[in-house]
């Protein structure tokens, strides 16, 4: 980890310097207020946070290191690690040692498997793939680090260790959880010739013919990689780093958090709905009829799934990058006909709800019509895939909050009596 590690030690004290100087010269400067009803409200648009590997702005998406993401959409997931990590793209000695890396850790302890094996049959994929990364929690090189004494300003060197070694064996503890939780036979050793996206597909040991699985596995590992540092999974992540938990505690109770169904476990939701309407209608129906169906849902206080955004108001790009994947590959697939004549559907249905204030699809749209055309059919499977993703950015998020030194998160609470009496 040589040139990724030299690389930080480069940057992290300019960084430093940065915050410093901004403290100083204008640590009373208002950057955001908050009413009583964000208070009640989620906290929905209040800037508390500073999160550097990404942003999201409500009419582009997801930036990442100031790079629009259909800008980079060609980027493997290792890229996009090295970017979030230091604000550069890898060169290809970077890349290249970074891969080895990575592919030098990609074998999961022993024990875990026997837990694994031991769950019961009906556990949910997430549960099964969270109790993993807890339970290598022994593994942790920061822990030992900081049980030595370690200098504090060095925190973030062996919390860039876990990273790495938690990063390099989730595509095969992410295959695991998929071949014992359904069945699917023996676990499938890495195959070290592949890139760590490739890798994770070969491992799930779905039949791919025409290595477009592959393809998509590199793409959907990159895509979901951060969302900055507020929502709900990277915040409860952060929460628990802050402590110096170290990041296999702070990474499993972020994931906990992605496992909702507001939050990531959305692909799961969105495919089922998709799947309900193809049931319903023996395939794609016609765009009257899904307008019809969206509105006895609405009526029946559900929500559209894969639609509405907390903090965008356009279409996610990466749907838009799903969209067109799946444009190129299966723009035959009944399901993914289903998912675009949704598209065209909902946003219109939603804008005269008048509810959402965020109409358009969000990445968990257009997702989950990609993995079934591959095979991948089993849906609750499908935030797992999600997690090996946005565990980059997680970590990534820690890695820098260490460096920079970001103290236990505490933000006050107030009582409604207090509000009551103050407001
Ligand atoms: N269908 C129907 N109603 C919706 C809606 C949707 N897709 N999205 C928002 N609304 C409703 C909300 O339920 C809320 O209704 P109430 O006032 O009755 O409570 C109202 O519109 C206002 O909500 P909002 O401010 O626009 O949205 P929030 O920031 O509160 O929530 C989100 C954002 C994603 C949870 C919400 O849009 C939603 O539930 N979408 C469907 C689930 C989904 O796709 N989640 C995946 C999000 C991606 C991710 O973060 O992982």
């Amino acid at each position: 980890m040589s040139i990724l590690l030299k690389k930080l030690e480069q940057k992290i004290p300019n960084w430093r310097d940065d915050v410093k100087s901004l403290v100083s010269n204008s640590g009373s400067s208002i950057i955001s207020e908050v009413t009583l009803k964000q208070a009640y409200g989620g906290m929905r648009g209040v800037k508390g946070l500073v999160c550097d590997t990404s942003s999201v702005s409500a009419d582009t998406g997801l930036i990442i290191r100031g790079k629009p993401l259909l800008d980079i959409i060609e980027i493997l997931p290792e890229e996009v690690l090295y970017l979030l990590l230091t604000g550069d793209l890898p060169d290809g000695a970077a890349l290249n040692e970074l891969q080895s890396n990575l592919q030098e850790h990609a074998v999961v302890p022993e024990y875990i498997w026997t837990i694994l094996k031991s769950m019961p049959k009906d556990s949910h994929p997430m549960a099964m793939f969270n109790t993993a990364v807890l339970a290598m929690e022994k593994e942790s090189v920061f822990r030992s680090y900081y049980d030595e004494g370690i200098n504090k300003n060095d925190f973030w060197k062996p919390t860039l260790e876990d990273g790495i070694r938690l990063i390099a064996k989730l595509p095969a503890l992410g295959a695991g959880v998929y071949r014992i939780r359904f069945e699917k036979g023996d676990l499938i050793s890495p195959d070290l010739s592949l890139d760590w996206g490739a890798n994770y597909a070969h491992m799930l040991g779905l039949d791919n013919p025409d290595n477009n699985l592959k393809k998509l596995m590199r793409l959907y590992l990159m895509l979901h990689c951060d969302h900055e540092g507020g929502n709900a999974s990277a915040f409860t992540s952060l929460t628990i780093g802050s402590t110096l938990s170290d990041l296999y505690y702070a990474v499993s109770g972020g994931l906990n958090a992605l496992a909702g169904p507001l939050h990531g476990l959305a692909n799961q939701e969105c495919l089922k709905f998709v799947l309900e309407i193809r049931d319903e209608f023996g395939g794609a129906p016609p765009k009257k009829e899904l307008e019809e169906l969206c509105w006895n849902r609405l009526q029946n206080g559900r929500v559209i799934p894969g639609y509405g955004h907390a903090v965008l108001r356009c279409p996610d790009p990466r749907f838009t990058a799903f969209i067109n994947f799946g444009k190129e590959h299966i723009k035959d697939d009944d399901v993914f006909s289903i998912v675009e004549n949704l598209f065209e559907v909902v946003p219109k249905v939603l804008q005269k709800h008048g509810k959402a204030k965020n109409p358009w699809p969000n990445v968990d749209a257009a997702s989950g019509a990609l993995l079934y055309h591959y095979g991948l059919t089993e849906f609750s499977y499908y935030t797992v895939l999600f997690s090996i993703s946005r565990a980059m950015g997680i970590i990534s998020q820690i890695v820098l909050n260490r460096a920079l030194g970001i103290p236990i998160m505490r933000p006050k609470s107030v009582t409604t009596n207090w509000l009551k009496e103050n407001s």
